[in-house]
């Protein structure tokens, strides 16, 4: 397919470099072709969501919303062939590429909801007569630079409450997944967004730069790696404009000595190993307490035994591909490095992966300390590092370790450890048998310390971000 980008309503060729997009089970298919903007067109876009950003402003939340409720309706009528266009594309198994663009579909409709929630909050006046009210209002031009992990959901959970909020939007997805960003703007599009309040630019990192150095930008969202997130954070704040940053992640699951290891095991086998690896939210480490620590490893080798590597159009696959050559180098040097720091792989390598693509194996490696780099750095691919702990007190404890603090999951049947876990781990989202992935649209999600910065994402807490309010003293 050729690609165009989205600048006030029209969809016109790109004036930068050439854009390919390919298949990472397969390079040499082509998925979409075209080029990418020019630094020009980035400028055309802001100057397009300027543009539109009163008369869509003014517009009631409720014509905002039935824009929302009907791209989720096109998104639901073309939810099987965007999905395998998302799994060629993007890497992830079908049922996941499906199952995503239903999920941006269902953000759309929780956020079109936005309509008939509260609008703001009155408080009393100390002064007779008087009321004061908290009102929102639009930002105005919102930034929004997506990842490639989720090609069309965390764009939804972005692009889809800035324009119900009253936004115009300037957005930039990963360069290797253009088609679903295209197909996002379209639904959008035929459910009648009129021109210039969304603008797709598909840009490489330096063009894209731009929108967040763009004096007529008030606001960036960003999700990608921390020390991108932290670069614009700066850039943003040394011009005065918001910024939400959605980084990275270093997620533990804690199983402990009371858990029920069929659920143990089933869970920490989805959060570690679906998109293979490549989510931000993804379990990474793994902390067993020592008296089912042999058990637990002996199962998780014999499930992962039984993992399809493979085409991830191929219904019987489990785990498909990385999203590309140098992802799959990172990671295999992350593996071959902690092999040499004394790791041990107790799932190591697969004999039996395709010979094209850019495909790694599941791996557990047991760790004979902390010390190793593995344990604290996020590789994003299908790597889980384990270590075991004595007590529960010594397992929170060294879930605890390094920078990140976006999730966990902790493993146990007795409610006092999963309140302790709730009291002691400092994460945004924690996952008490379940596993360390997912978020569901109408709760906050995000971190803290080095996993995110400003105001969460998803749920009512988005309007923290895509609005700001005023506070009107009212004297009537
Ligand atoms: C999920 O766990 O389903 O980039 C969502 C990421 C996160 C979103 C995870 N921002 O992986």
């Amino acid at each position: 397919m050729e690609l165009h980008q989205l600048i006030g309503g029209q969809w016109v060729s790109g004036r930068g470099p050439e854009l390919l997009s390919t298949n990472p089970a397969h390079p040499d298919d082509v998925v979409a072709s075209g080029r990418l903007a020019s630094g020009d067109q980035v400028d055309a876009a802001v100057a397009a969501a300027t543009g539109a950003a009163a008369a869509w402003a003014a517009r009631p939340y409720h014509e905002r919303a039935q824009v929302l409720l009907g791209a989720a309706a096109v998104l639901e009528r073309e939810g099987q062939r965007y999905g395998r266009e998302l799994t060629r594309e993007e890497g992830k198994t079908l049922a996941e590429g499906i199952g995503e663009v239903l999920r941006a579909a269902q953000i759309l409709r929780y956020c079109a909801g936005e309509a008939d929630r509260e609008a703001g909050q009155v408080f009393h006046s100390p002064r007779g007569g008087q009321r004061i009210l908290v009102v929102h209002r639009p930002v105005g031009v919102v930034g929004v630079i997506t990842p490639f992990n989720f090609p069309i959901a965390i764009p939804a959970w972005k692009i889809a409450p800035a324009l119900v909020h009253g936004n115009t939007v300037v957005w930039k997805p990963a360069g290797v997944v253009p088609l679903l960003a295209v197909r996002l703007a379209q639904a959008l599009q035929e459910a009648g967004l009129p021109a210039g309040v969304l603008n797709l630019v598909i840009a490489d990192a330096r063009t894209g730069s731009r929108i967040v150095e763009h004096p007529d930008v008030h606001a960036v969202t960003f999700t990608g790696s921390t020390g991108v997130g932290r670069a614009i954070a700066a850039t943003c704040a040394q011009r005065g404009a918001a910024v939400q940053a959605e980084m990275g992640g270093k997620n533990p699951a804690v199983v402990l000595a009371d858990a029920d290891l069929d659920v143990a095991v089933e869970q920490i086998v989805l959060g570690a190993f679906r998109s293979t690896g490549q989510k931000c939210t993804a379990t990474s480490r793994l902390v067993v307490q020592d008296p089912v620590a042999d058990e637990l490893l002996d199962r998780l080798q014999a499930r992962l035994a039984s993992l399809v590597v493979g085409d991830p159009l191929d219904a019987a696959t489990g785990m498909g591909p990385l999203i590309s050559d140098s992802a799959r180098a990172t990671v295999e040097d992350g593996v071959q490095r902690a092999l040499h720091q004394g790791a041990s792989a107790v799932v190591p390598g697969r004999p039996d992966l395709p010979g094209h693509g850019w495909f790694s194996a599941p791996r557990v490696l047991v760790l004979p300390s902390t010390e190793l780099d593995v344990w604290r750095t996020e590789l994003f691919g299908p790597v889980l590092s384990v270590v075991r702990a004595a007590s529960v007190q010594e397992a929170f404890a060294l879930a605890g370790e390094g920078e990140y603090g976006l999730s966990a999951a902790v493993f146990t049947t007795d409610l006092a450890s999963a309140l302790s876990a709730v009291d002691t781990l400092d994460v945004g989202v924690l996952h008490i048998n379940d596993e360390s992935a997912g978020a569901d649209p109408h709760v906050p999600f995000g971190g803290g310390r080095h996993s995110s910065l400003g105001p969460k994402e998803q749920g009512t807490a988005s309007r923290q971000f895509f609005t700001k309010t005023t506070t009107v003293y009212l004297r009537g």
